[in-house]
């Protein structure tokens, strides 16, 4: 049995859950104790009623619940902006829930529910998880070779022990879809590990198979889909954890644009590295700008603000084929619900 802390645990609740003072969006949940936080998510724990009591009233222990909250924050070359991208939140939060709820077939998720137990001002950008005892790893797929994947290729001729052929372009799509695991560091980059490391820091071999298995079957399920509307996920990286019966779950968010690389499939082409889906507006104007990608990152104008959303609610109706408002709708976070419901 792996024995690595439980996050909020003695280690991962140290500190007060801190009102977050550079995030207006989710400050009213600073009551709820605060368990991870992300350059743009946080992770609350749920106490109390309703919030893991066992529905067959049996009396045995309830399954520890989390609320994940994803808000309008966004990052460029690895900083936050001081400037929110309206309904990112929401979209990558749907997005993370069209997927989870297509690929139960592969793996089991941590996803509990989208409306109940999610507070009235969270609604539609917050779920309710499981909390899962989480691996020490990341799991990565990629598709095609680009980002840190292209650059180790270009080092060293392979990507996490992996050796390529040589005369792989960049962005190049690649035989079939490789694991590339990495570690997950506190602060700074993730590092690149090959699959026996992944092996020796889970604790279980088979274990890290199956995570492989899976990542693999839910990337190539994705970018299937992705690929038949005008999209191509290029890579994407998954968190696995272990439910309480020790079966392989996986959580976080899943093949969203913060958590993969989605290109346009009009105008791929290797060679170079391609735009970016979502974030290439901001990209090209904070370049322009000349800002020299160090903190702190620039206010981000207005016309920007509003063609970046434009491409988020784009990736979210592409993929999923409906409108973003029926997302809206669903989780009761559309305008006229958000009135119905304070009245
Ligand atoms: C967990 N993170 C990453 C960091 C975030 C998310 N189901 C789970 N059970 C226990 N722990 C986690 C999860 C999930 N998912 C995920 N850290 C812990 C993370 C920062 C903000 F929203």
């Amino acid at each position: 049995m792996p024995s690595w802390p439980l996050p909020g645990g003695p280690e991962g609740r140290r500190g007060p859950p801190t009102p977050l003072v550079a995030s207006p969006y989710v400050t009213a949940l600073a009551d709820l104790p605060l368990i991870a936080r992300g350059k743009v998510r946080e992770m609350y724990e749920l106490t109390g009623e309703g919030s893991g009591g066992a529905p067959d009233g049996t009396g045995s222990s309830p399954e520890p619940r989390l609320l994940m909250v994803a808000s309008d924050r966004i990052s460029t070359y690895d900083v936050v902006h001081p400037t929110p991208i309206p309904d990112k939140g929401r979209v990558l939060t749907g997005l993370s829930v069209f997927w989870f709820e297509r690929t139960g077939h592969i793996v089991s998720n941590h996803l509990l529910s989208a409306t109940v137990g999610v507070p009235e001002h969270a609604l539609g950008r917050a779920l309710v998880v499981r909390r899962l005892r989480m691996l020490p790893v990341e799991c990565v797929v990629r598709g095609y070779i680009s980002g840190s994947g292209w650059r180790d290729y270009r080092a060293s001729g392979a990507v996490s022990g992996i050796p390529l052929p040589i005369g792989v372009r960049e962005s190049e799509q690649l035989p079939e879809p490789l694991f590339t695991p990495s570690t997950k560091a506190d602060v700074g980059h993730d590092e690149a590990i090959d699959f026996e490391r992944a092996v020796q820091l889970v604790g279980d071999r088979q274990l890290m198979e199956r995570a492989r298995e899976a990542s693999i079957e839910l990337y190539s399920f994705a970018a299937a889909h992705a690929r038949e509307r005008g999209v191509i996920l290029a890579d994407t990286k998954f968190e696995f954890g272990l439910d309480h019966d020790g079966r392989l779950v996986v959580g976080d968010e899943v093949l969203t644009p913060d958590s993969s690389r989605y290109w346009p499939a009009d105008g791929f082409e290797p060679g170079h590295g391609q735009p970016s889906f979502d974030k290439q507006y901001v990209r090209d104007w904070a370049t322009a700008s000349g800002w020299n990608k160090r903190p702190p990152a620039p206010a981000i104008p207005a016309d920007v603000v509003a063609g970046t959303r434009a491409r988020y609610v784009e990736a979210y109706e592409r993929i999923t084929g409906e409108p973003f408002e029926a997302w809206l709708e669903r989780t009761g976070s559309a305008p006229e619900e958000q009135e119905r419901g304070a009245a």
